[in-house]
């Protein structure tokens, strides 16, 4: 939207200026809320903001006889335009009469004791469960029963100098919480349509010129088509339908979809435009991504990319993850069928529903009370207890890339999802791809490790991608060609087994003795507490020589790759 650009005081007294403004020129779209950012004149570095999907608010608790500057701007599916010119208003200056501070003590009790109340019930819900579950499960269900309509909101505001003062908003039964933005689930709106309109722009179908089917999705077809929006240039999309003769459930959970997608806004996460719900057949329609799925790309194309392209595929689904545990998402099905890629190999995370692999493949989903899983992306303690969480999307993504540097090679090959389950949780892991980089299959590795809360964190995965594309070098190293045999599993772990009884002998024999008393006193006083080190704990623990890293990084690797004779017998 284009800032705006009318705003008018109204009502003015010591402590409040009510205002009121005109919907921007050009909207671009459905207007969902407005952003009003005020402070004190020349006390920038402290402001508040309020939303309101009203052209009027008041803020209140002001200083008398103080200026306030105010910017207002507005947000539609697209997101925030820019904020509108700064106006400034005044309050009105304090009476004379000084009686009316006695005056104002029953208020200022009766205020202090609903912050704290409310302040109780927020803490309470922060502690009650942790955001990283969007799931199903009990947890989140008995939430949604003790708090039927609370669930958090965007909303922020900086440092304010008096806490107490920190505004909360209620809007539509969601609490803003300052400084938090996740996503909300949209089975928590008792009305889904209302949920989806919320966080999806209606689109006519009139704007909508389907051309061909690309794809059969859970409840319809997916087509690809061109998308005319008025004052717009004609854009390539991609359109899912809801077949006719749908229930009302059905409906729901198509749309909910939508809601979901309406909430993200990232370079590296599909970008929905809209939908369609005022007409039949009922439609969600994205931006168009050229080359299909990753998967599917990568095979047709095996062998046709440097390594820096595929590192920076990998670095944009890292990115895109990142966002998506930042907002509290948890995907639960990431893997190369489920990301998208563009004519300029921008990869995109999507979802595409179980349906695909289900019919590709009657194996490769498999089912325990009423759930699919997807076994050989899925991290184990999600297969064993579903303890889906970021940190199990990081072992799924361990996994993409294992599949992105073998250009869509089926991970753990024609092994049963029995045999794999078996195998993984008796330590094997995936080999090193052929060719691959000894710093992209440490990083494999460390996705893969049992202890889900040892795994990288999404935002330590990009940045480490980063360093390796800003240093390219450090992708000439691969993974040492006679430790790769295609098609065995290779133990990953324990590496106490090794040929050095102690973290001491093991660092003598690598030239490395001097941080022997180091590694002591940090903890790494086992071979197995050894094994678990990453070049960040090196660093922390003060080895900064590169050279040094290096080899005792690369001696922790080999010891951890032995190799298994054969199949893994089960
Ligand atoms: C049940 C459900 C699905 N809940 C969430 N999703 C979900 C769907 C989540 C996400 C993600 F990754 F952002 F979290 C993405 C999707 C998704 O990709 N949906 C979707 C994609 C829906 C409709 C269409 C038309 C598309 N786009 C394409 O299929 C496509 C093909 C080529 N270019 O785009």
């Amino acid at each position: 939207p284009s800032p705006v650009s009318s705003v008018k005081k109204g009502k003015i007294t010591k402590n409040s200026i009510s205002l009121s403004w005109q919907e921007p020129d050009r909207p671009n779209g459905i207007i969902l809320e407005y952003e009003i950012k005020y402070f004190e004149k020349d006390q920038e570095m402290s402001y508040t903001i309020i939303k309101s999907k009203e052209t009027t608010i008041t803020a209140d608790g002001l200083k008398p006889g103080a200026v306030y500057v105010f910017q207002i701007r507005a947000r539609t599916a697209a997101g925030y335009g820019g904020f509108s010119r700064r106006f400034e208003f005044e309050t009105s200056p304090v009476s004379v009469a000084a009686s009316s501070d006695q005056s104002q003590i029953p208020i200022i009790v009766v205020s202090v004791t609903v912050g704290v109340i409310l302040l109780a019930v927020v803490i309470g819900f922060l502690l009650s469960g942790s955001c990283c579950d969007h799931g199903c499960g009990w947890a989140s269900s008995l939430r949604a029963v003790a708090y039927p309509s609370l669930t958090w909101r965007c909303g922020y505001s900086k440092a304010k100098q008096d806490p107490e003062e920190e505004k909360m908003h209620f809007h539509n039964g969601h609490i803003k919480l300052p400084g938090v933005r996740t996503y909300i689930d949209p089975h928590t709106y008792e009305d889904p349509n209302q949920a989806v309109h919320e966080f999806a722009k209606e689109i006519e179908a009139s704007c909508i010129t389907i051309e061909r089917v690309i794809g059969a999705g859970e409840f319809g077809e997916v087509c690809s088509g061109r998308l005319k929006l008025q004052g717009k240039r004609e854009l390539p999309v991609a359109i899912k339908t809801l077949k006719v003769g749908y229930t009302e459930k059905q409906r729901r959970d198509f749309l909910g979809e939508a809601s979901i997608m309406g909430q993200f806004d990232h370079p590296n996460i599909i970008h929905l435009e809209g939908v369609v719900t005022k007409s039949k057949p009922v439609m969600i329609v994205t931006e168009y991504m050229e080359n299909g799925s990753l998967d599917t790309f990568l095979k047709k194309n095996d062998g046709q990319f440097t390594v820096i392209q595929l590192v920076g595929m990998l670095r944009g689904i890292a990115s895109g993850m990142k966002y998506l545990s930042d907002m509290g998402y948890v995907h639960r099905d990431l893997a190369a069928r489920n990301i998208l890629i563009n004519s300029n190999l921008v990869c995109k995370v999507s979802d595409f529903g179980l349906s695909r692999v289900l019919e590709d493949d009657p194996e490769a989903a498999y089912t325990t009370r009423g759930g699919k899983i997807p076994i050989r992306w899925t991290a184990p303690e999600a297969i064993a207890f579903r303890k889906f969480t970021s940190a199990s999307d990081v072992w799924s993504y361990g996994i993409v890339m294992w599949e992105v540097m073998s250009y869509g090679e089926r991970p753990y090959w024609e092994m049963t999802n029995q045999d794999v389950i078996k195998a993984v949780e008796e330590g094997y892991r995936l080999p090193s791809p052929m060719d691959c980089p000894a710093a992209l299959y440490q990083l494999m590795l460390d996705c893969w490790q049992k202890d889900r809360n040892s795994r990288p964190k999404f935002d330590e995965i990009v940045s480490m991608l980063d360093k390796l594309i800003r240093n390219p070098s450090s992708l000439k190293t691969l993974v040492n060609a006679s430790s790769r045999v295609s098609n065995l599993l290779v133990e990953h772990s324990p590496v106490g087994s090794g040929a050095y009884r102690s973290v001491g002998e093991w660092l003598e024999a690598i030239k490395m003795g001097r941080y022997t008393e180091i590694f002591m006193e940090n903890g790494y006083s086992s071979m197995d507490a050894v094994a678990q080190v990453t070049l960040e704990d090196l660093r922390r623990l003060g080895v900064t020589l590169v050279g040094h890293q290096k080899k005792i990084m690369n001696s922790l690797q080999e010891m951890k790759v032995q190799l298994v004779n054969g199949m893994v017998p089960l």
